[in-house]
């Protein structure tokens, strides 16, 4: 039975760069996710007659939330929910799903890369029809419901058995519980060389998946382990937890410190790659070798070729402002075009759609294609896969052959966590009034040669985005600043760093680019604003 809940607005419901993401003990307080989804509904212009996919990475709430929704839905009159079996879709495989079937939107329950558990995060990602996250007008036409919702629509009803496949009805909508993996499995088939994959994996070469206890897992043991044949076992933390084992879901060198340790022992296979919670970040390691997320994406690009779906040829190539610049140096040696996008993947989705570009990726471990609306963490390692089964080469020898033909840019991000959001909103609003006064000016040795708030116009709609400052040096080298907007704990700065040097190759990034990050720190204040004299981490 349809019943009307009143209920009053939370007044911190603004949705961040993938949606909402808030500490689990926000959520979990009355009617928080309700007044957020109903919102999220009337915003939209309700989803009477519409068709949604929905599914989660597995973390603390996901369960309970996805019955509340699943309610919530039929009660607005929805026609149709697609929902991943035991409520587990992968950000990249609800993509997928959604666009195979032209639903109208997507709600994928994760706080992505952030930890779970009762004492982490949970977080709502919202695609719409285009299969990508929404425009920022659309989450703030969300939030702006958000602190006016008086009331919510539900049903009385019993929980429904996700973990039954097939179609059962709540109320005049129809549910399809879906295996999460065949699609997806499906699409990655179409696009890579299966068989010279599955050679690959006959040979002695070795492999390790980690997917950090999250939602990969899964996905890992089918197509590496059961159809592409690597040895049973090779996918490591596969069974998704509600708190990912304790793990923080991050692919990078501080949180898969466990993966990093194995790459640099005796026993270190020739290849490691891992995801994030929901299955859209990922990071590429080899023997004693860590491939950077920038230079991943700057790779894939310049071997294009070795991939079946891609070999025809490309458009051109996307990055974020903040990552670096080595993928516009591949675009430039392809003539293709290299655009720079503000922070947020929905700022490839237009420059996909209008096929501007077929590849993009951000120095937040995510790379992608066209061949959906996120980013996707699998793709991305059976793209290495594809490239080491064609050329025999390991991870580093196809990453030195790459600097060797275009130079190799240093690259690093530092992050200084937990500061007052006041005080982060100021120094970047001091930064900003301060970057024309650097230029012509030398820093610990760097010459300023311009600096720039990042302003960005979207050629297909014409929206202009401001994200981030920008400081040039006349030694090709570059800082971004930018705010978080993923974290739950205060503000986060994002300090991103990188130089370029044409011919060596060997140096130890943190201490090229340590007086570069002394700059930084100079230019922004940072010291004396935040009390802290050094970032908190440093990836
Ligand atoms: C999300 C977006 C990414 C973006 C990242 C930035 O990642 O999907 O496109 O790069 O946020 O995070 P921040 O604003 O903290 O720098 P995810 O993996 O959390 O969905």
């Amino acid at each position: 039975m349809i019943k009307t809940v009143s209920t009053t607005p939370y007044q911190d419901q603004k949705m961040g760069t993938a949606g909402i993401r808030k500490k689990v003990k926000t959520v979990i307080q009355e009617n928080y996710l309700e007044n957020f989804v109903q919102s999220l509904f009337d915003a939209i212009g309700g989803v009477k007659g519409q068709t949604f996919v929905l599914g989660g990475d597995g973390r603390y709430y996901n369960d309970i939330a996805i019955q509340k929704i699943i309610k919530m839905s039929a009660a607005n009159g929805m026609k149709k929910l697609i929902i991943g079996q035991n409520g587990m879709l992968s950000t990249p495989a609800s993509s997928r799903v959604l666009l195979k079937n032209h639903a109208d939107g997507g709600l994928t329950l994760s706080a992505s890369h952030n930890p779970g558990g009762i004492n982490g995060d949970f977080g709502i990602k919202y695609a719409t029809a285009n299969g990508g996250q929404c425009s920022s007008a659309i989450s703030a036409k969300i939030y702006e419901r958000t602190k006016e919702i008086s009331s919510y629509q539900t049903l009385d009803a019993k929980d429904v058995d996700l973990s039954k496949l097939g179609v059962q009805h709540l109320e005049g909508m129809e549910i399809e519980v879906i295996d999460p993996i065949k699609d997806y499995l499906l699409m990655m088939e179409e696009i890579f060389d299966f068989e010279a994959i599955k050679k690959l994996f006959k040979t002695n070469f070795s492999f390790v998946f980690d997917a950090m206890n999250a939602v990969t897992g899964p996905y890992g043991v089918k197509i590496f382990e059961e159809v592409l044949g690597a040895k049973k076992g090779s996918v490591h933390q596969a069974k998704p937890l509600p708190d990912f084992g304790g793990l923080h879901p991050d692919p990078n060198l501080v949180y898969a410190k466990h993966l990093v340790d194995l790459m640099w022992s005796d026993n270190a296979p020739d290849f490691a790659g891992a995801n994030d919670g929901d299955g859209d970040r990922n990071m590429i390691l080899g023997k004693k070798f860590f491939v950077s997320p920038s230079d991943s994406l700057a790779i894939l690009t310049d071997n294009y070729a070795q991939i079946p779906a891609y070999k025809k040829g490309i458009y051109g190539v996307a990055k974020s402002a903040a990552t670096s610049t080595a993928v516009c140096r591949v675009a430039k040696a392809l003539n293709i075009a290299c655009y720079e996008v503000p922070t947020g993947w929905k700022n490839f989705c237009n420059l996909m759609d209008s096929n501007r570009i077929t590849f993009c990726g951000e120095e937040s471990f995510g790379t992608s294609s066209s061949h959906i609306r996120e980013k996707d963490g699998i793709w991305a390692i059976l793209f290495w896969l594809n490239i080491i089964a064609n050329t025999g080469k390991s991870v580093e020898q196809i990453t030195r052959d790459f600097w060797a033909k275009y130079g190799r840019t240093y690259y690093l991000r530092f992050d200084f966590d937990g500061i007052d959001t006041s005080v982060a909103d100021q120094l970047m609003k001091d930064l900003e009034a301060n970057l024309k006064s650097f230029e012509g000016n030398t820093y610990e040795g760097h010459r300023v040669t311009d600096a720039h708030p990042f302003v960005y116009t979207d050629p297909v709609d014409g929206q202009t985005t401001q994200n981030g400052l920008l400081v040039y040096f006349e030694d090709g080298a570059r800082i971004c600043y930018r705010l978080s907007g993923t974290g739950t704990n205060g503000a986060t700065l994002r300090v991103y760093i990188e130089s370029y040097d044409p011919s060596n190759f060997d140096k130890d990034a943190k201490q090229e680019l340590s007086g570069l990050l002394k700059v930084a720190m100079i230019l922004a204040d940072i010291e004396k604003r935040t009390g802290k004299n050094k970032p908190d981490l440093t990836t």
